[in-house]
């Protein structure tokens, strides 16, 4: 009997080492672990603007110069962050706000909301889309992410946040935005992250980073269970899912030949899809990266910009419960490779722009690069100001 146990043991542990050294050893190095934290542009270059706290998403007006933030507060995310579980509607703030900031003058300008209908429910914010009107460009139309409390006497904690995607219009430079419509579907826009919004105020992109509300399946996520997806949106033909069963998705950007791009939150790497005619997305590319990532971007010189996780265990397990506890950060900048190894099949180079340990920078989850005027702005769920840095 004893003996039994002995193999058992034996053949136990060598499983479990197997599994370590084949599975979970890699899974958490891209998390982080052992990773050394580089410092690079970093500091000297850079500037903190500690008004624009805990702004998920940035988005540049490329014309202007003018970037716009989608903010909280780092106390709200601690108590309302659907995306990591955090579920506790009464902690949740529902006044989050849109601002500008302009680096030219360093003026910052929160807009006031105009004609929102459902303004009791406020706003919890997360992903958002800036898009110039294809009626007329001074007009602006801003696409949020609105994580509301779910109504009635039932328990976000159980049932989960009741996502829906707002729409307002503003104009350039403009102090108010406002509100155009709400865009709600219970069975496709679950756990909505980011968004790519069309120019014409109809139909937006965006991903669920999760493939439930709530539960255990969600565990099972970081572990490599595909479940997450991008739906489609139409203001007249409703919501559907345009691709299913990815992994970790989270930050979706769009260049402008139409080329979509994904970020995988968990398990890292940039998924290229290319839109078909139906509205549904077919993934055509792949690139690996060594670290989980979010947020994406494309700047106008074609490049795709992440903020990547130096060390999501920290970020996941510590800095999101405690903001001030500080997490590396980096921004990663992708680009068509035109050096030699393009020969042996890497298509795309990944470049380190940024790199610092947490004390300057930190819980950057969004980066945003201005090509033209060679500036790189960084903020996050809950990182306690923008920085913005000269390259
Ligand atoms: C939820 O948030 C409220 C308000 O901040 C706080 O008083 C309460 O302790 C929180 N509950 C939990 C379970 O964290
Ligand atoms: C779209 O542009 C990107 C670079 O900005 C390029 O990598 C991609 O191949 C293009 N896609 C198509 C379908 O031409
Ligand atoms: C749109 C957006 O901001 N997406 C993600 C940015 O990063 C944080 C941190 O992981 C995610 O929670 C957001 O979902």
């Amino acid at each position: 009997m004893a003996r039994t146990i002995l193999n058992f043991l034996v053949v136990l542990v060598a499983i479990l080492g197997g599994f370590y050294q084949l599975y979970l050893r890699p899974t958490l190095a891209k998390f982080g672990l052992g990773r050394i934290v580089e410092n690079i542009g970093n500091k000297d270059a850079c500037i903190a603007v500690p008004e624009l706290s805990a702004c998920e998403k940035i988005v540049l007006h490329q014309p202007t110069g003018l970037v716009y933030l989608a903010c909280s507060t780092p106390q709200s995310r601690i108590h309302w962050t659907p995306t990591m579980g955090r579920l506790n509607a009464t902690g949740a703030s529902r006044t989050d706000y849109v601002a500008t900031y302009d680096p030219k003058t360093s003026r910052i300008t929160r807009l006031n909301v105009a004609n929102f209908a459902t303004q009791s429910r406020g706003l919890s914010l997360h992903g958002m889309d800036v898009v110039p009107s294809s009626s007329n460009p001074n007009d602006l139309l801003i696409y949020l992410i609105n994580h509301r409390a779910p109504l009635g006497n039932v328990l976000a904690s159980k049932v989960g946040a009741d996502s829906v995607i707002e729409l307002f219009k503003t104009t350039v430079g403009g102090s108010t935005m406002t509100h155009i419509r709400t865009f709600q579907d219970e069975s496709v826009i679950i756990t909505p992250n980011d968004l790519v919004g069309s120019p014409d105020g109809k139909s937006f992109y965006f991903t669920n980073d999760h493939g439930a509300r709530v539960g255990l399946k969600r565990e099972l996520e970081m572990l490599g269970y595909a479940a997450t997806s991008v739906g489609y949106c139409h203001v007249d033909e409703g919501c559907k899912f345009a691709i299913k069963n990815m992994h970790g998705n989270n930050g979706i950007a769009q260049a402008p030949n139409g080329t979509f791009y994904v970020a995988n939150a968990l398990w890292g790497g940039l998924t290229i899809l290319e839109p078909q005619a139906d509205k549904s997305l077919v993934i055509t590319d792949y690139v690996k990266t060594d670290r989980g990532m979010d947020n994406l971007s494309v700047d106008s010189a074609g490049h795709v910009w992440a903020a990547g996780f130096p060390n999501a265990l920290i970020l996941a397990f510590q800095h999101f419960s405690d903001p001030t506890i500080p997490c590396p950060s980096n921004a990663l900048r992708f680009s068509i490779n035109t050096g030699p190894n393009v020969f042996y099949g890497e298509k795309y180079k990944v470049d380190k722009v940024f790199e610092d340990d947490g004390t300057f920078a930190l819980g950057i989850t969004s980066v945003v690069h201005d090509a033209e005027r060679k500036l790189l702005f960084l903020d996050g769920v809950t990182a306690p100001s923008l920085i913005v840095c000269k390259l």
